[in-house]
């Protein structure tokens, strides 16, 4: 990977981790409400995926923030559809788990566990249809994994050879519910081995995982079918704002927090692209200025109009005229 990236991927990292601590002080001071789920601790995961899945479609779970931030959406603007405010990227609409950007070819966020693996297959497929060769990335939890529409997708994406990128992240815990208790196995791609090929990766590890994620995206923009990448990682909060933990150990956190993706990639940063402390500060100063012009941004816009309210429910008539 050449510096610029690396930097790049670091960067955005960096914005990420403060972005979502911002946004948890925010939601408990009743700024934010609704539901919020954290990435920290994935931020690896969801930064070098998207980075190396530069071009195509991208459809993902509630966990989005960051991957939003980037694929190239302007934190303000996340920021404030967290806040519920017209300048939200989704006017406001949505909140957190409904980040949606067609001009960064952004569908979401989803609410429902695995719906947008379904989704993405129908996207894939008009996407083949149309020929282009850009490919979908959809990405979707361990718990995700043990659904039907998870299965079926499988199923007609390898029947169909569909350019799509099947990227499991795999942190072990579906809210409370350690991965081993309700799966035979830990790694969730023996279940795609029928259908497609398969790879596993260090998801704390932003190198790796771009490695790995852009040799997929070849594969399947070659027109080779479907294939799965499983990233192993681990979020360090609760699965939403509203956790007590129970369902793990202080031993367990603090081994995975040793293992910490940001701290990882500052050291690759320093040992092989030679990196100063003084830069590497910088960054973080930038990345404090970046969160605090968002809030600040999402703090002082307007909410939607009521008179909105009924607004996006139906297809207007133009948009019904335009697709026929
Ligand atoms: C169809 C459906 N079933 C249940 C839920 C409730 N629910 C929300 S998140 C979640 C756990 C999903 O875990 P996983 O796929 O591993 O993703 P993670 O939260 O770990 O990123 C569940 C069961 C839901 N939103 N949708
Ligand atoms: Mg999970």
């Amino acid at each position: 990977m050449d510096k610029l990236t690396a930097k790049e991927i670091y960067e955005t990292m960096v914005v990420g981790r403060r972005f979502e601590y911002a946004a948890k002080e925010h939601y408990m001071e009743g700024k934010i409400s609704g539901f919020l789920h954290l990435d920290i601790g994935q931020e690896a995961l969801s930064v070098a995926a998207m980075k190396a899945f530069d071009k195509g479609d991208v459809f993902t779970t509630y966990r989005e923030h960051i991957m939003a931030i980037a694929r190239g959406m302007e934190p303000k603007a996340v920021m404030a559809e967290l806040f519920g405010k017209k300048t939200g990227v989704s006017e406001g609409r949505g909140g957190s788990m409904h980040l949606f950007d067609p001009s960064h070819f952004f569908y979401g966020g989803d609410a429902i566990v695995g719906g947008q693996i379904p989704n993405a297959v129908g996207c894939a497929y008009a996407r083949k249809f149309q020929g282009s060769e850009d490919g979908v990335l959809v990405l979707f939890g361990d718990g995700a994994s043990n659904g039907g529409a998870f299965f079926e997708s499988l199923n007609i994406a390898g029947a169909w050879k569909l350019p799509l990128l099947f990227l499991c992240e795999n942190n072990r815990y579906a809210i409370g519910t350690e991965i081993t208790r309700v799966a035979p196995f830990l790694e969730q791609a023996k279940k795609a081995e029928p259908y497609m090929p398969t790879m596993e990766v260090d998801g704390n590890d932003a190198m790796a995982v771009y490695e790995a994620v852009s040799q997929a995206r070849e594969y399947i923009q070659k027109g080779h079918g479907p294939i799965f990448v499983e990233a192993f990682t681990y979020r360090w909060e609760g699965h939403s704002m509203s956790d007590a933990g129970t369902y793990r150990s202080p031993q367990e956190l603090s081994i995975w927090k040793s293992k910490d993706p940001i701290e990882r990639m500052k050291r690759t940063l320093k040992e092989h692209y030679g990196m100063s402390d003084e830069e590497l500060e910088a960054i973080e100063k930038e990345a404090d200025a970046i969160v605090e012009e968002a809030v600040a941004y999402a703090d002082a816009s307007p909410e939607p109009e009521l008179s909105t309210l009924h607004d996006h429910l139906f297809v207007s008539q133009e948009v019904r005229h335009a697709l026929s």
